[in-house]
């Protein structure tokens, strides 16, 4: 428990301007017809490899991401990190060009789906490996304390990856150094197919840096608004210096593990009761009508980003594969 230890405010759901409100919904929208194109391409075989879709999930990059310093903060994720890219403001053509292995992609074609970085926006993945962004992510989190540059990570990981030792292990470290990072737990219910009713002997997964004096909040991650909410309050704590804080965000994916997965472990009802009634989009969509934007102009938008994904899909399609050389090049053959 965490005795006498100083606890984080009680978070607010956060009262956004009509504008960013827009924003944030833009965003989120931009993110779920990326990856309904990115499952369409994938249909087409244009996609080799994995590929794990983040629809259902976009209120949590959205709303997190949307309160950190592009350039100042590092964001690392793992294979289901489309949608994180995209928060960043990463342009969708390199992020679509890297899905299908494109010389033009964000990793030349070389790293597809799962492993893209950007250093420039201080995005470091992107990881095959489940639970490996922890320990990772609680190494920049030194580094931005090591170099005071005023920076946090913000580490990424799911419900499964809670699981593995390297996360305790980063949990010990990063609270003995009292280290910028927040720790994101998007419970999205499921690693790949095993529920975490199956897998969790603490299904609170907030509760699981108590052993460690790490404090947790549990956020909607349905609602952009309690997320940003949330953000606030972790940002505000990292930033005063009092190390490490744990968000767990309780989030939902529509589709399979990866495209792969016919996802039989779970029922369609249970499925529609999320996209049905608690779709992140759709709320932000009745909230924004009912501050006066019209629903003429939602739809305009979503024309506006359908014909980006279009472009980003086209630019994708007519770049060329790396060339064979390419094999030998960003390969480690000696030491640093
Ligand atoms: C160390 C390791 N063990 C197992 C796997 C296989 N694997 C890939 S994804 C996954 C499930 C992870 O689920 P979760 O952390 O909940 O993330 P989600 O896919 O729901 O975003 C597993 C077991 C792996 N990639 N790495
Ligand atoms: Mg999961």
């Amino acid at each position: 428990m965490l005795g006498n230890k100083e606890r984080p405010a009680q978070p607010t759901r956060y009262k956004a301007s009509k504008e960013e409100l827009l924003d944030y919904y833009k965003q989120m929208l931009l993110i779920r017809r990326f990856e309904e194109r990115a499952g369409q391409l994938y249909g087409l075989g244009l996609i080799g490899g994995f590929c794990h879709l983040y629809i259902g999930q976009e209120a949590v990059a959205v709303g997190l991401q949307s309160a950190m310093e592009v350039g100042k903060d590092s964001v690392i994720t793992g294979y289901r990190d489309h949608g994180h890219m995209l928060a960043y403001g990463i342009d969708p053509k390199v992020i679509m060009a890297e899905l299908t292995g494109r010389e033009a992609g964000i990793s030349k074609g070389k790293g597809g789906s799962m492993h893209m970085f950007s250093v420039e926006h201080g995005f470091y993945g992107g990881h095959g490996i489940v639970g490996a962004q922890v320990a990772l992510g609680t190494g920049l989190a030194f580094k931005h304390q090591y170099s005071e540059d005023g920076g946090v990570c913000l580490s990424y990981f799911g419900d499964g990856a809670a699981n593995q030792g390297q996360v305790y292990e980063s949990f010990n470290m990063a609270e003995l150094w009292n280290l910028p990072v927040i720790y994101a737990i998007e419970n999205n219910h499921y690693a790949m197919g095993t529920s975490v009713e199956r897998s969790a002997s603490e299904p609170d997964f907030y509760k699981r840096g108590e052993s460690f004096q790490i404090p947790g909040i549990q956020v909607d991650g349905m609602d952009v608004l309690e997320v940003r909410g949330a953000a606030e309050v972790a940002l505000d704590w990292v930033r005063s210096g009092k190390g490490p804080i744990i968000l767990e965000l309780k989030t939902y994916r529509y589709r399979g593990h990866s495209m792969s997965d016919p996802a039989k472990y779970r029922t369609r009802e249970e499925v529609d009761s999320y996209r049905k009634q608690q779709d992140p989009i759709d709320r932000a969509n009745a909230e924004l009508q009912e501050m006066g934007v019209s629903e003429e102009e939602l739809k305009e938008i979503d024309k506006e980003i359908k014909a980006i994904m279009v472009e980003a899909a086209k630019f994708a399609e007519d770049n060329p594969e790396p060339e064979p050389s390419e094999l030998y090049t960003d390969v480690l053959v000696e030491s640093y």
